[in-house]
């Protein structure tokens, strides 16, 4: 492996590996399945999305641009204005990347159809910005997307995007954090890309994860127990016996990739459960499976729930399969 090196403010050099661009992992890895066609085109548009965002988020308190635009989304919750810049920055990028026919996001009550051509293969369920609680405290916050594919028969309304997560072809997420890192699923393989901010380019860093046996944390909103049934007070009264707790309130942070449960179950004031089905539990639900994990409402297995609405939302386990497993017995011993 070449290497090149980089002269840091403080005079101390830093040797970077040569490594693979995502641009060339991309032109290799998929093109073979046809399924899988135009595909790389969707992932270099949420990438070059991406590098926007990055921007935005580390000039936020400098740019202007942090603070709440005075609406409510269709959740109902207080829009911040880089929310609407990273869902407007995301469907541009998405329609002009020429493969994509429909893009369902957070912050959209109705879906933006960007394409209806066959070559508008994918269809594109999205939280453009996620933890947005965190961005004005300059806590890792995140970019979300689940990818179908649509049939040329199918034509392009709301109802064709209500599809079980089992049905993704690929998900992604973005961490925005002390690195900007680019996870992207597809069958049973996971690999994150880190952004190098000198020359925006995304570089392959890790290659083929899989959620490791071992799970050193366990990530839940604690000041919820008090809402939380008895099966679940159980299930995380074992958890904090056994586990490292880790909680920023961004699920791209919290979710584990490296090993660990992620919880926000059901409870007596969300019985549907907080998060969103088709843009949050979806995608990291198909990501978890694809490296091994495991992803359920703590009834079901997440990628088998049938939506019936585009923005319901749904209770959300996973993380390490055996672990998981734990929660679920004792989230229904009660
Ligand atoms: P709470 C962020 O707003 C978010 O949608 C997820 O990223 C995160 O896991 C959750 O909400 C945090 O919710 O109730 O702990 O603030």
């Amino acid at each position: 492996m070449t290497t090149s090196s980089r002269q840091g403010g403080t005079g101390i050099v830093t040797v970077i590996p040569q490594r693979t661009l995502l641009s060339d992992f991309l032109a290799t890895r998929w093109t073979a399945i046809e399924q899988l066609e135009g595909l790389d085109l969707v992932i270099a548009a949420i990438a070059k999305g991406a590098r926007s965002i990055q921007r935005d988020v580390q000039a936020a308190g400098l740019a202007d641009v942090l603070g709440v635009t005075g609406d409510t989304n269709v959740q109902g919750e207080i829009v911040q204005r880089l929310d609407t810049l990273s869902s407007d920055t995301f469907v541009d990028v998405l329609r002009d990347c020429g493969h994509v026919a429909i893009v369902g996001c957070e912050e959209l009550e109705n879906p933006e159809i960007v394409g209806d051509s066959e070559d508008h293969a994918y269809m594109v369920m999205m939280d453009p910005l996620d933890g947005s609680s965190n961005i004005d405290v300059a806590v890792s916050i995140g970019s979300i997307f689940g990818i179908w594919r649509r049939t040329a028969d199918q034509a392009v309304t709301e109802n064709v995007l209500l599809r079980p997560g089992r049905e993704q072809v690929a998900a992604a997420y973005l961490v925005y954090g002390s690195s900007t890192v680019l996870v992207v699923a597809t069958h049973d393989d996971v690999n994150a890309f880190t952004l190098n901010v000198d020359n925006g380019e995304f570089y392959l860093t890790h290659p083929g994860i899989r959620i490791p046996s071992e799970c050193p944390y366990y990530s839940a909103n604690d000041g919820n127990y008090k809402t939380w049934d008895d099966g679940t007070r159980v299930a995380l009264t074992n958890l904090r016996d056994t586990y490292s707790l880790r909680y920023v309130g961004s699920l791209v942070a919290d979710f584990l990739l490296k090993g660990g449960i992620f919880l926000y179950p059901a409870d007596k004031s969300r019985p549907e459960g907080r998060l969103r089905l088709m843009y949050e539990a979806n995608p990291l639900a198909f990501v978890a499976e694809q490296a091994g994990g495991a992803a359920s409402t703590g009834q079901e297995r997440i990628l088998d729930v049938q939506p019936k609405r585009l923005h319901q939302r749904s209770p959300l386990i996973l993380g390490n399969k055996d672990v998981v497993e734990h929660a679920i017995a004792d989230i229904g011993s009660r």
